[in-house]
């Protein structure tokens, strides 16, 4: 089998790729290793950057996003018992983020696709990417329990932290950079009403806790949890008991509970590849980098870099250029290393690091700052908004 970009993975990094390739007439086949009813089940991310929003809506896939996406100018964050909004709008010239589940982004992008014609592998784990330093790089894949290969012009690696295509490069070819934090995040997801109209976050001494939602009726809750916790050690009465003792008063008397949707416990890792580009494979989303949720950035992240490698792949195809194929893995990286770095400090300033006093204490004199100075929410709001992309053309 042959194609000009085969893609490995199915998540929203390789189906954005493979959705703006087919609009400029430039093939591409997805390789997915789990089914499509389990892709589409997975609950993850929920805030997305006008930058991610952009790139659907040129994708044709933002109508439902516009439709049904919560669009939030200011976010809370909450400390010392009390409630602090910091108005991203006023301190970024009019930007905001949509509260848009990936889940349902995901379904608008496998529907448009496959409506268009376009091919998706479901089943088909990927085992290795070979001859990726040639112009014939290929992807070996298994189905239906058949050795099968696919030869390409360029392969995608978007099959995140535990894909295969960058196990495919040798050890001294890459450098990995990673940070593993001492917790995890306990997420529930209940057909409630939020407790507030934008998310909160809150530093308390019991730990970390998020107010997010999906709708105006589908909340989105995660308190911090050890890293030896388990899903089975919750009742959705201690979830909810668990949540109210780390919020403000006056905002753990408004929260309405119910049953679970679904309850699962997400580790928090830092973690970067360099380069993302090994001759005609390049990786992006995942598969390049992991941030901890909290800045709400993993997601965000995919967007950017497939931004810059479909610009790249257009531009090959229709301009006989190199040159931004050339430039990927750098300015990915550039825009990554910030999110990175956001997403440290953030988790770093509302998480609980075991019985240190003294850090606690910092944590607040921080936030105390933070919500009193114009300069320091205006730092704050440039980064959860969405650091801009970079020109790429
Ligand atoms: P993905 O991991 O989404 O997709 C990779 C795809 O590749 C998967 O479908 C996988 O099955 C497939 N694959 C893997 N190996 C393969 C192989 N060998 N062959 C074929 N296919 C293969 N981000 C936020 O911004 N906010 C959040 O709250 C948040 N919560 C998260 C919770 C969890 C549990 C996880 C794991 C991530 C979370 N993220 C969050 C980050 C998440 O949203 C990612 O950034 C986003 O899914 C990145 O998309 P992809 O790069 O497409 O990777
Ligand atoms: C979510 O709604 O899942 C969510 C929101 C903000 C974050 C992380 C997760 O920082």
């Amino acid at each position: 089998m042959r194609t000009q970009v085969g893609i490995i993975g199915a998540g929203p990094s390789g189906l954005l790729l493979a959705r703006l390739l087919h609009l400029q007439g430039i093939e591409s086949i997805i390789i997915e290793r789990q089914s499509k009813e389990y892709v589409l089940g997975r609950i993850r991310a929920g805030v997305l950057e006008q930058g991610m929003a952009n790139l659907l809506r040129q994708a044709q896939v933002g109508a439902r996003m516009d439709r049904e996406g919560l669009v939030h100018g200011g976010v809370n964050l909450a400390f010392n018992g009390r409630l602090t909004r910091i108005n991203m709008a006023h301190h970024t010239d009019g930007q905001s983020v949509i509260i848009y589940g990936q889940t349902e982004l995901t379904r608008d992008l496998v529907e448009a696709h496959l409506a268009a014609g376009g091919i998706i592998h479901y089943e088909a784990p990927a085992i290795a990417v070979a001859e990726y330093h040639t112009t014939q790089p290929r992807i070996i894949y298994e189905q239906n329990g058949q050795r099968q290969e696919i030869v390409c012009d360029f392969v995608a690696g978007c099959d995140g932290y535990h894909g295969v295509a960058r196990q495919s490069v040798p050890a001294d070819k890459i450098t990995l950079f990673e940070k593993i934090y001492p917790f995890g995040w306990l997420g529930i997801l209940s057909d409630v009403p939020p407790v507030n109209d934008e998310l909160i976050y809150a530093n308390h001494e019991r730990g970390f806790a998020l107010c997010s939602m999906r709708s105006h009726t589908r909340s989105r809750y995660y308190v911090q949890c050890s890293l030896d916790d388990d899903v089975a050690n919750w009742t959705d009465n201690a979830f909810w008991d668990e949540l109210r003792r780390r919020l403000p008063e006056e905002v753990a008397e408004q929260v309405t509970t119910g049953p679970r949707l679904e309850m699962s416990i997400a580790p928090l890792r830092s973690f970067v590849a360099e380069p993302m580009r090994f001759g005609n494979l390049f990786l992006a989303g995942d598969a390049a980098h992991i941030v901890p949720p909290t800045g709400a950035k993993g997601l965000n992240l995919a967007a950017s870099d497939i931004y810059y490698l479909s610009r790249a792949l257009i531009a090959h195809y229709q301009e006989k250029r190199a040159d931004l194929l050339d430039r990927y893995s750098d300015a990915a990286l550039r825009r990554v290393w910030k999110a990175i770095r956001f997403s440290w400090w953030f988790t770093s300033l509302m998480h609980r690091f075991g019985d240190d006093l003294l850090n606690q204490r910092l944590q607040v004199a921080e936030l105390d700052y933070l919500t009193g100075s114009v300069a320091g929410q205006t730092v704050f709001a440039e980064n959860y908004v969405g650091l801009p992309y970079e020109q790429f053309e």
